[in-house]
């Protein structure tokens, strides 16, 4: 009896499973991802709209390679920071003895975020992994990690994220695709250590799906534990990582949150290393010029130029080459009369703090944004081919005039189709300025003295949205 009983609960049983197998999620709709790449225009745009307002965000270079801070045994690099395991050969064990010496005590997220909010950025991208392997979050798939290796003992990116929800900015993170503390991975070059850094680093054929598991597990802990609004992918140009690659993280990355915006950097969009984009069809969300301004933008794209204070991205404490904050103020509204955004680095000491340079700069920078942020802020390009003075943004019926160089009694700005209704510095909104149009070109009575000396902005009201004649 028992055994016919035990007979019909095996074929109960397997009938059970058979439906189950049915009318669950089908195998084949479980398995393919949603395909996020050819999303509507009106979709994209909404999901970009945040980030295109946004115009000016914060970069963080941050990890181990602050410890060394750019000399190692004595000698002293000229290469940028964060590639110390690579110029300096440093095996991965050896490179390991740093985790020892990253205690970061005088961390404090909230002035990261206040240095950040105060000079007119948006959001905050900061290296959650950079090329080196080593994870500044609590990663449980990875020992590597500032919370199991290093006498901080805490997830400083918790920190970070919550402090930048509290003070209105978007939180993002960086992370590097190649990784050189990873096991899969290896060095094939002249006297090269097999496991130091390197610009073309090799993988192990049998160990690659392992690594992109293993990636996609730190992304989903990064994602659904920090929630970004950006990834920002970089250490694509391996020739182990294909465009198919790219396509099919940023697949996964939006299946875990739908809104995130992610830069042409996951797959093989970006032209050789200064990110220029190479347009639709290739995964990612914005170009990502390196270290430079397109001459003419990126028409028809997203973009963004990340750039540095001084000539590295990671802390080197012997570099103190930086830019004017007239250079960064000027960089700034030259991009954003071209259309991109502009991401400014800064690299925090071991110790976890933003160098005085860097900080002394954003908070120019913000004294500058209060008066002027609404020529950045929001804006499209510039009407205008050039202009010798200076730069062009607009918004609505506005056109912001920023003037670099500062004429002796009249602007002159070339003819537009639009009529002129009202001229004003932003400095002072409340003083119509003289406006003769009758020629067709317009021309400005300005004040004797430019009211800022790096960068004045005129506003003119217009009867339309501008265009040049
Ligand atoms: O190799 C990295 C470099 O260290 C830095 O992170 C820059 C920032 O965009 N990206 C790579 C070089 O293109």
């Amino acid at each position: 009896m028992a055994r016919t009983n035990y007979l019909v609960l095996l074929l109960l049983a397997a009938a059970v499973l058979a439906i189950a197998g049915r009318t669950g999620p089908s195998s084949a709709a479980a398995q393919t991802p949603k395909d996020y790449l050819n999303e509507s225009r009106e979709a994209r745009d909404q999901r970009m709209s945040w980030w295109r307002n946004a115009r000016f965000g914060m970069f963080i270079h941050w990890g181990l390679y602050a410890v060394p801070a750019g000399e190692y045994k004595g000698k002293r690099s000229k290469d940028t920071g964060e590639w110390i395991q690579s110029w300096a050969n440093i095996p991965r064990e050896e490179y390991e003895q740093f985790t020892t010496q990253f205690n970061p005590v005088k961390f404090d997220a909230a002035d990261w975020v206040r240095a950040a909010r105060d000079a007119g950025m948006q959001y905050l991208v900061i290296t959650s992994k950079h090329h080196d392997g080593f994870s500044l979050f609590d990663s449980k798939v990875s020992n590597h990690d500032i919370v199991d290796s290093t006498p901080f003992k805490k997830d400083p990116m918790a920190d970070l994220s919550r402090e930048c929800r509290r003070q209105g900015i978007h939180f993002c993170f960086y992370y590097s695709i190649m990784d050189w503390h990873h096991p899969s991975q290896y060095v094939d070059a002249p006297g090269k250590s097999r496991t130091a850094g390197n610009g073309q680093n090799k993988i192990l054929p049998d160990q690659r799906a392992a690594y992109i598991e293993y990636m996609k597990t730190q992304l989903k802990e990064l994602v659904t534990q920090y929630d970004p609004d950006v990834l920002w992918f970089d250490g694509e140009w391996t020739d182990w990582w294909t465009e198919q690659d790219g396509k099919d993280l940023y697949n996964y990355v939006r299946s875990l949150k739908p809104s995130i915006i992610v830069n042409n950097r996951v797959g093989k969009g970006r032209q050789g290393m200064q990110g220029l984009n190479k347009g639709p069809g290739y995964a990612g969300d914005f170009g990502t010029p390196e270290q430079e301004i397109p001459a003419t933008g990126l028409s028809g794209v997203d973009w963004e130029s990340c750039m540095t204070m001084n000539d590295t991205w990671g802390f080197v404490s012997h570099d103190e080459n930086w830019k004017s904050t007239q250079t960064l103020i000027r960089n700034l509204v030259d991009i954003a009369s071209k259309g991109g955004n502009y991401l400014l680095n800064v690299g925090p000491t071991a110790q976890g703090v933003i160098p005085e340079a860097s900080v002394t700069r954003l908070r120019e920078i913000g004294r500058w944004m209060k008066v002027n942020g609404e020529a950045i802020y929001g804006t499209g390009p510039s009407p205008f081919k050039s202009l010798g003075w200076g730069r062009a943004t607009q918004k609505g019926n506005r056109l912001y005039l920023v003037v670099f160089s500062w004429p002796d009694g009249r602007l002159n700005v070339p003819p537009l189709k639009n009529k002129v209704q009202r001229a004003y510095l932003l400095a002072d909104p409340g003083k119509n300025l003289k406006v003769d149009q009758r020629t067709g070109s317009i021309a400005i009575e300005l004040p004797g003295a430019a009211p800022d000396p790096i960068a004045s902005v005129l506003a003119l009201e217009l009867d339309g949205i501008p265009q040049a004649r």
